[in-house]
C-alpha cells in the first residue's frame, strides 16, 4: 500500500453567493470523506469561474474568505488537503486556454448550465460563461485528478472533461489521468424550496427557496414551515409531490433514514410537524459548523497564510502538468 500512488481528489465551489444546503449535501459535506491519509485532496475556491456572471468586487473578496473557512469549518484540514483560491494559480486560466482549442463549439453550446444561466442573465451571455466547463476541465486535469465529488448538476461538465481529456491524450500520448465523478445517492440533487422542480441555488433572489449553511435556526425552520407542498397531508415520496420529495431527501441526508422509515415515523402525523422535524434536524446539522466557521472567518492573516502556503502547493503539482502539455502542443521554453 505505501507503494501505491495515492489517488487525487478535486473538487470546487463558486464563491457567488451564500452557500446553501444544496451545495453542503451535494458536494461540501462529501469532501471530508477522502482521508488525507489516502488521497491527496485539492479543495478549490474557484472566483474566476464565479466571474461568468457579474460580482460585486467587495462581496466577491469577501465570500471567498467565507468559502475558505466553511471549507475548514466542514472539517477539512488546512495542513493535510489542499485549500486555495484559483486566481492565486494562473495555470488554471493558462491551461484553459490551451484546452479551449480543443473543446468545439457545439459541444460547449449543448451545456445545459450555459443555456440555463443566459436564460437568467440574459443581458450578459459573455464570452466566459461559455466556456465556463473548459475552465473547470483545467482546473480538474491540471492535478491529474482520479475522483471529482459533485452535485448531479455537474455531472455533464465532467463528461465533457473526460471528452477533452481522452481527444488529447488520443492526439498526443497519455497526458492527462480521465478524472471519475462522483455523484452520491442521496443529496445529490438538493431542489428549490419554493419551485420543487428547480435545483436549490446559491444565486436564485428568492431567499425563500434556499437553505444556507449559516442561516440561523429560526429562520431555517421558518424557512422549511413556508416550503411549498401539496394539498395531500400524507409524508410520502411520489412524483407527483415535488415538495415533500425533496424535504424528505433532505431529512435523510442528515439523518441517514430511508423512506420507509421516514414515511412510518410520520405516518398519522401532518406536513406541519414534519416540516419542523426537518428543520430541526437541519439546524442541529449546521450549528456547530457555523461556530467553527465565524472562528476561522475572525482570523483573516491565518486565512491569508493557508491561502498563500496552499497556492504554493497547488502551483508546484500544476506546473508538472502544464510544463508537459505546452511541450507536447510545441511550444518552445527557453
Ligand atoms: P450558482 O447558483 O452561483 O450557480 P450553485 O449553488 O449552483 O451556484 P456551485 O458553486 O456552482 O453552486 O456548486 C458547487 C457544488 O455544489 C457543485 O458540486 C454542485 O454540483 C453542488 N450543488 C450546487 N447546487 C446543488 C444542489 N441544489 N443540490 C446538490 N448539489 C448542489
Ligand atoms: N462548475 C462547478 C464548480 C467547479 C468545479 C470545478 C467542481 C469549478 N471547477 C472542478 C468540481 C471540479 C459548479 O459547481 N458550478
Amino acid at each position: 500500500m505505501e507503494n501505491e500512488k495515492k489517488k487525487n481528489v478535486f473538487s470546487g465551489i463558486q464563491p457567488s453567493g451564500n452557500l446553501t444546503v444544496g451545495n453542503y449535501f451535494g458536494a461540501l459535506r462529501n469532501f471530508s470523506r477522502y482521508s488525507p491519509d489516502e488521497y491527496t485532496c485539492l479543495y478549490c475556491v474557484v472566483d474566476q469561474h464565479a466571474i461568468t456572471v457579474r460580482q460585486d468586487p467587495a462581496e466577491l473578496r469577501r465570500r471567498t474568505y467565507e468559502v475558505l473557512s466553511l471549507y475548514m469549518a466542514c472539517g477539512l484540514d488546512p495542513e493535510q488537503n489542499i485549500l486555495y483560491v484559483q486566481s492565486h494559480v494562473p495555470a488554471h486560466a493558462q491551461l484553459a486556454w490551451v484546452l479551449d482549442c480543443y473543446t468545439m463549439f457545439g459541444e460547449l453550446s449543448r451545456m445545459t448550465q450555459f443555456k440555463d444561466k443566459s436564460q437568467k442573465n440574459a443581458d450578459n451571455i459573455n464570452a466566459g460563461l461559455f466556456t465556463y466547463p473548459v475552465l473547470m476541465a483545467a482546473d480538474i486535469l491540471l492535478y491529474q485528478t482520479d475522483l471529482v465529488p459533485i452535485g448531479d448538476d455537474q455531472k455533464q461538465h465532467l463528461e465533457l472533461t473526460r471528452d477533452i481529456a481522452n481527444r488529447f491524450n488520443t492526439v498526443y500520448g497519455p497526458t492527462f489521468t480521465v478524472p471519475e465523478p462522483v455523484i452520491r445517492r442521496t443529496g445529490a440533487r438538493i431542489q428549490s424550496l419554493a419551485e420543487p422542480e428547480k435545483k436549490m441555488s446559491k444565486s436564485d433572489p428568492n431567499e425563500n427557496a434556499v437553505v444556507r449553511i449559516l442561516d440561523d435556526k429560526d429562520t431555517i425552520i421558518r424557512k422549511f414551515k413556508r416550503a411549498v407542498t401539496d394539498s395531500d397531508t400524507v409524508v410520502r415520496r411520489a412524483d407527483d409531490k415535488p415538495g415533500i420529495s425533496n424535504l424528505m431527501t433532505i431529512y435523510s441526508c442528515v439523518t441517514g433514514k430511508g423512506d420507509g422509515e421516514i414515511e412510518a415515523e410520520f405516518a398519522g402525523k401532518g406536513y406541519g410537524d414534519f416540516k419542523l422535524a426537518v428543520g430541526e434536524a437541519v439546524a442541529a446539522e449546521l450549528a456547530p459548523i457555523q461556530e467553527r466557521y465565524k472562528q476561522y472567518l475572525s482570523d483573516k492573516a491565518y486565512l491569508e497564510m493557508i491561502m498563500k502556503q496552499n497556492s504554493e502547493k497547488a502551483a508546484y503539482l500544476a506546473r508538472k502538468t502544464l510544463s508537459k502539455v505546452y511541450r507536447k502542443v510545441g511550444f518552445t521554453s527557453v
